[in-house]
């Protein structure tokens, strides 16, 4: 093998966000980008040589440009074997599930995840640690150092294309690259958490679901395990083929995005369950008929019926959520006497509480779930458990949440997202919010609300004692309704505004509110506080989910 050492600059702001570095794909283009930054990558794991690393994306444009240039970096930078999906494909949950059956020494995601794609779109890359989870922040800074000073990488020159499509082995010089079944590990191992029996027999009595691949990646997988395996009809999985632009749709699920399906889930001829999953599959949207599950909810139902399902039978060593999804979750763990932990946003923060066996579920309130299984949010994996949990209980999506509600209370709900505004706006607006939590606990709001706390969140990992500040301004009132402002670490445009919106009602005879109204006071107060209509100079948010 000739290995060429190629100079080259550093780029600005190759520092990776709440999921890896994001970019438009046109910055991925330039020439070194995508090499800068998986050679700071590759610098930084000084033990990688003879290693197994597993490679794979969602599929989007430049995915499989990115990967050939990936195996040949590999290659010359001393790794031992890659394995990668046929096409260059492997969702998020099943490199994480790759990594940790192989006992591989990490794995690279390309992927911007729920972030549109295609050539005027988003590209992504990310990497991930030996348990299968997001690197942590001391990794990902570590690269972003190492990305400023780098001036040289290293890539196996005059080879041909690895050829993706055909199973089995190649070589590029020593290093042997093993072209997978995307599936066949991750599909193996939903088998062994739930019931495949009692869904096969759900869909045979006439049971009706609606998954919704979003022309992305989860399209394979939920085929070959819905379709396959379970004996859902074929047609049950729609937008299957994974598109390099996703049809030109946002693939994120959530009721603004995935409106096709909110469509075919109303009305009494609508399947019994509906479902949907992001570009890269690690998110999942659940509907019953007429119904939408928040992602907060979901986490709550799933965790409070753990033991219905063969994987979490023994029960659930404790919970964990980021800190702007709701409280539903606690109200489960309190009952079950268990720990509920609070991280900040983004997966990689639940990786120490899953390997030191201290949380099962993990949720966020972005249509994220997950647990134990691997150390990522699995969107399919999500649905299977709810249809696990419609086949042994017999009863409706709505039914159960609505049962879940009688005994819990309700968190009623919402995020609003303002995308798109000037990010020296944006920053304006958190540093005047900053610069006045002082005065804000003990405030009278109206409406019978008043701010009990005012603070920017910091979370000191219980396991190895790692802290990280910053991560987002909350207003907590009596009662425990709760505001929080945080910006995106995922968008590339500008900056976006999240705020988070959560009231809780114990009252089962007003569990029937819509969302909007419920938490009217609460975003009439969000307002007042942070200014957001005048900081960004927007009516109304973009997105409300
Ligand atoms: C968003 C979500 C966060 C999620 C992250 C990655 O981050 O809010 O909960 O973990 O996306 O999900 P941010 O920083 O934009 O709020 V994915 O499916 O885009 O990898
Ligand atoms: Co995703």
């Amino acid at each position: 093998m000739n290995i060429e050492t190629v100079s080259t600059r550093p780029f600005p702001g190759q520092r990776p966000g709440t999921s890896g570095l994001r970019k438009k794909v046109s910055v991925f283009q330039q020439p070194h980008y995508l090499e800068n930054f998986v050679q700071a990558l590759f610098d930084i794991l000084p033990d990688r040589a003879g290693q197994t690393l597993v490679v794979g994306g969602d599929g989007r444009f430049h995915n499989r440009v990115a990967v050939q240039t990936i195996l040949r970096m590999a290659a010359a930078n001393g790794f031992g074997k890659v394995l990668v999906g046929r096409g260059g494909l492997l969702s998020t949950p099943a490199v994480s599930a790759v990594i940790r059956k192989h006992a591989c020494f990490g794995g690279i995601i390309l992927s911007a995840s729920h972030n549109p794609g295609g050539p005027e779109g988003d590209f992504g890359i990310k990497y991930n640690i030996a348990n299968g989870g997001p690197a942590p922040e001391r990794i990902t800074e570590a690269i972003y150092a190492r990305s400023g000073i780098l001036s040289e990488y290293r890539i196996a020159a005059g080879t041909a294309d690895v050829d993706l499509e055909t199973l089995g082995t190649q070589r590029i010089g020593d290093m042997q690259i093993e072209v997978i079944d995307p599936v066949a590990d991750y599909a193996e191992l939903m088998q062994r958490l739930f019931d495949f029996d009692a869904m096969r027999a759900w869909f045979a009595r006439g049971g009706r679901m609606r998954f919704d691949a979003m022309s992305a990646v989860s399209g394979p997988y939920a085929r070959a395990i819905l379709e396959g395996m379970l004996g859902a009809p074929a047609g049950t999985v729609v937008n299957g083929e994974p598109l390099e632009d996703f049809g030109g749709h946002h693939p994120d699920p959530n009721p603004a995005h995935a409106t096709e399906l909110i469509a075919a889930m109303s009305g009494p001829q609508a399947p019994d369950l509906g479902a949907a999953s992001d570009g890269d599959a690690d998110r999942n949207m659940i509907l019953g008929r007429d119904f939408v599950v928040t992602p907060s909810d979901s986490l709550a139902v799933l965790a409070a019926n753990a033991t219905c399902v063969p994987g979490y039978r023994d029960g659930l060593a404790g919970i964990a959520r980021s800190m702007p999804t709701s409280c539903a979750a606690d109200a489960v763990a309190a009952a079950l006497g268990i720990p509920c932990y609070e991280t900040p946003t983004g997966w990689k923060f639940f990786g120490n509480l899953l390997d030191a066996g201290r949380a099962t579920l993990c949720g966020e309130e972005s249509y994220g779930t997950g647990s134990n299984h691997v150390r990522e949010k699995d969107g399919l994996w999500a649905v299977l458990f709810w249809l696990n949990l419609l086949a042994v209980t017999g009863q409706s999506v709505d039914t159960l949440v609505r049962a879940h509600w009688a005994r819990f209370g309700r968190h009623y709900y919402s995020r609003h997202d303002w995308e798109g505004i000037a990010t020296e706006r944006a920053d304006a607006l958190m540093s005047a919010l900053r610069a006045k939590l002082p005065e804000l606990a003990g405030r009278d709001c109206g409406a019978g609300l008043r701010i009990a706390q005012a603070d920017d969140f910091a979370y000191t990992d219980p396991v190895d004692g790692s802290v990280s500040t910053r991560q987002g301004v909350r207003l907590i009132f009596d009662g425990g309704s709760r505001v929080v402002f945080r910006l995106s670490g995922t968008g590339t445009e500008g900056a976006t505004l999240r705020v988070y919106l959560e009231r809780f009602e114990p009252d089962a005879s007003r569990h029937d509110l819509p969302a909007q109204a419920a938490l009217a006071e609460l975003i009439r107060i969000a307002d007042e506080i942070a200014g957001i209509r005048s900081h960004s100079g927007m009516a109304a948010p973009t997105v409300i989910t």
